[in-house]
């Protein structure tokens, strides 16, 4: 058995990794840290909790950091603080968790020569035009926009830094936005499909020309097994499906498979510094590690996600009047 670690591993991408990984990966020995922030729901691992370990801490606090690593062979670091919105309101705990914290892990694991993938994202590289034919690469430039993508840039930072000085044996995946079950109801396509269970209109920021690269969180968590197996030290790589759909399309088809008009929504105020685009090139990730992506029809895994809301509303409905709230007050 290989003894892999999973911070953030009750949060939306990480609940579905060790899901998938209990299924299709049984050689792995699965202990997750999670701090149950708000973002974080122990529920979501209820089906699978009698083979995992669950371990409540937190990964700034460095000493138990130190002492899980030192009992693990792999680190899947999930674990972060991961809204933008919120970000803009409160950076600090992004700066702790996201640097801090990621701190915590490289040192430990480079102390105890553990292999460790570190989970990031696209939005590291800022944004692109609309009509920019270049999509994101391993080699664009760092340029985040915001206090969030700024501390995932920082945090991947000291990743790349960590493997050059100190020989640290990791790898980095940036993947673009992720879709499916679990994911918290503050995120766009979660909050629109319980907005409309709740007959509230849908809330769309300023115009909805703001484009992102959707993928299946199935996929990304897949693509992250493919760079565990197959992955060469030091390398980044690029996770993306050729997902890309412009917020106002992405709407509509939600408002088209929930039997509503198209045009029952309403515009509010615009995310300041909102990011038009993100797109990705995934050819590294195809060529060298044979990933492909399964869930290439956006519309299906869209419904699919659609009736995981429906059928789960106990998991999302007492989140539900206070994530609006705070909505409200921002005029969001
Ligand atoms: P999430 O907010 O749903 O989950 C984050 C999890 O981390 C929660 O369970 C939370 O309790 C836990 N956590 C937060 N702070 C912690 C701390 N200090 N100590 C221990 N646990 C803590 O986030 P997500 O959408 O699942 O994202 C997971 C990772 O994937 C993040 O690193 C994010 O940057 C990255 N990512 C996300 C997307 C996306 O579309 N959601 C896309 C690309 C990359
Ligand atoms: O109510 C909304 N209305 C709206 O138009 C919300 C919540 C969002 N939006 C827009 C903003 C973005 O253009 O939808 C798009 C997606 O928004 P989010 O779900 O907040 O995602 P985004 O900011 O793109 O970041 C996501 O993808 C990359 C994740 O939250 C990050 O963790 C990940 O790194």
């Amino acid at each position: 058995m290989i003894k892999m670690l999973v911070t953030g591993g009750a949060g939306f991408i990480g609940s579905n990794f060790v899901h998938l990984t209990l299924k299709e990966h049984p050689q792995y020995q699965i202990t997750v840290l999670d701090a149950l922030t708000y973002a974080g729901n122990i529920h979501n691992l209820d089906t699978i909790k009698d083979n995992i370990t669950f371990v409540h801490g937190d990964i700034t606090d460095a000493k138990l950091v130190d002492q899980l690593i030192s009992q693990n062979d792999v680190i899947v670091h999930f674990a972060a603080e991961s809204h933008n919105d919120n970000s803009l309101q409160n950076p600090w705990p992004f700066v702790n968790t996201n640097i801090i914290g990621t701190y915590n892990l490289i040192e430990a694991s480079r102390k105890h020569n553990k292999r460790y993938h570190h989970i990031s994202t696209d939005e590291v590289y800022g944004d692109l035009e609309l009509e920019d034919p270049n999509k994101f690469t391993e080699q664009t430039p760092y340029n985040p926009s915001s206090p969030y993508s700024s501390t995932k840039a920082g945090s991947d930072m000291l990743v790349r830094a960590w493997v050059r000085s100190f020989g640290l044996q990791a790898t980095i995946s940036n993947c673009s936005n992720n879709y499916g079950p679990y994911q918290h109801i503050e995120k766009f396509i979660p909050r629109q499909i319980t907005n409309i269970l709740v007959d509230q209109k849908p809330k769309l920021y300023g115009s909805g020309q703001n484009v992102r690269d959707w993928i299946h969180v199935d996929d990304h968590n897949s693509a992250v097994h493919a760079i565990l197996n197959k992955g060469v030290i030091g390398q980044t790589y690029m996770i993306g499906a050729n997902g890309e759909q412009n917020n106002k399309q992405v709407l509509e088809y939600i408002l088209k498979d929930m039997g509503k008009p198209t045009s029952w929504y309403e515009q509010v105020n615009d995310r300041p510094g909102h990011d038009l685009r993100y797109a990705i090139n995934s050819s590294k990730l195809q060529k060298e590690l044979s990933w492909q992506p399964k869930y290439t029809n956006f519309e299906q895994g869209l419904q699919n996600t659609i009736q995981w809301y429906k059928n789960n509303t106990q998991w999302w409905q007492p989140q539900k009047q206070q994530v609006e709230a705070k909505y409200k007050e921002q005029g969001q």
